[in-house]
């Protein structure tokens, strides 16, 4: 088993750093473990999400924040399922305003894509909607409200889906990485206003998470090949994420990241899923 480390900084720095550091050989153990809670749902499951105010402290700090959660996490369940099959959700929703789940780049009816006003009503405070996805695509997906994105999505709304693929995968470790950052004032969240008030859908933030964390770390195997799921769900912020891959060996990526044009391209790219395949032979390697 070995550690890796990612730490995010405050204060409106958008570079995300990874340290990778190997403690012992390679073996071959194989290390499924997410970082946050996944659920394996198959064909025809149900499977509940309710949204509803909690509190959010960030390690480290005296950072309570009154946030949103889907089943009390931030960032929701991770939901793994097979391609092709179909999933039914009972989505409850206890906060104290309208919305909807949005289910992000899935291919599916148009009537369970939660957009209120064209797809589907809103979903009132104390009410419910059963949502029935579909998953012809193999990749990760995620979900969040359609409704106040820049109130409902920075108080932590937001969730990831990841479909497996009917083709053989080679890797031996997986894992989502969910990039985000919010806006404090003291120890809550910086007020929001009764209407929008930036463009986009918010604001930036002036602390940055991986997985709702502000120091996060990851157990992987050393020499197996790692595929990493990289989604940004910010309001607005794009990430300047790169990767130096000095002594390690790439297997499969979606660009080029030696290539300066490709690396704007990739901050832009991670509003949307971005895939990386990546193994590393050596003891030690630093991700900026
Ligand atoms: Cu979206």
């Amino acid at each position: 088993m070995n550690t890796l480390r990612t730490r995010s900084s405050i204060y409106a720095i958008t570079l995300l750093s990874f340290l990778l550091l190997f403690i012992t050989a390679c073996t071959n153990e194989k290390t499924l473990v997410g970082s946050m809670q996944g659920y394996t749902l198959e064909n025809g499951s149900v499977f509940s999400i309710t949204a509803a105010p909690t509190t959010w402290k960030l390690e480290g700090s005296d950072v309570v924040l009154n946030a949103f959660a889907y089943n009390n996490q931030i960032p929701g369940p991770l939901l793994k399922v097979k391609q092709g099959t179909t999933i039914f959700i009972n989505f409850t929703n206890k906060i104290p305003m309208n919305t909807t789940i949005h289910w992000h780049g899935l291919r599916h009816k148009n009537k369970d894509d939660g957009v209120p006003g064209v797809t589907q009503d809103f979903v009132v405070s104390g009410q419910g909607y059963t949502y029935e996805l579909q998953f012809p695509d193999s990749g990760l997906y995620w979900y969040h409200p359609h409704v106040r994105e820049d109130i409902q999505q920075e108080k932590g709304l937001y969730g990831a889906i990841l479909v497996e693929s009917t083709e053989k995968n080679d890797a031996a470790q997986e894992e989502v990485l969910i990039l985000d950052d919010v806006l404090i004032e003291g120890t809550d969240f910086s007020p929001f206003s009764e209407v929008t008030n930036f463009a986009l859908m918010g604001r930036f933030g002036n602390i940055l998470l991986i997985n709702g964390k502000t120091d996060y770390t990851l157990s992987v195997n050393q020499c197996e090949p790692l595929r990493l799921y990289v989604n940004n769900v910010a309001n607005v912020r794009p990430f300047n994420l790169s990767i130096e891959t000095q002594n390690s060996q790439l297997l499969e990526q979606t660009l080029d990241l030696s290539n300066p044009i490709l690396k704007i391209l990739l901050s832009l790219l991670l509003l949307n899923a971005t895939l990386l395949m990546l193994r590393f032979p050596n003891q030690e390697h630093t991700f900026s």
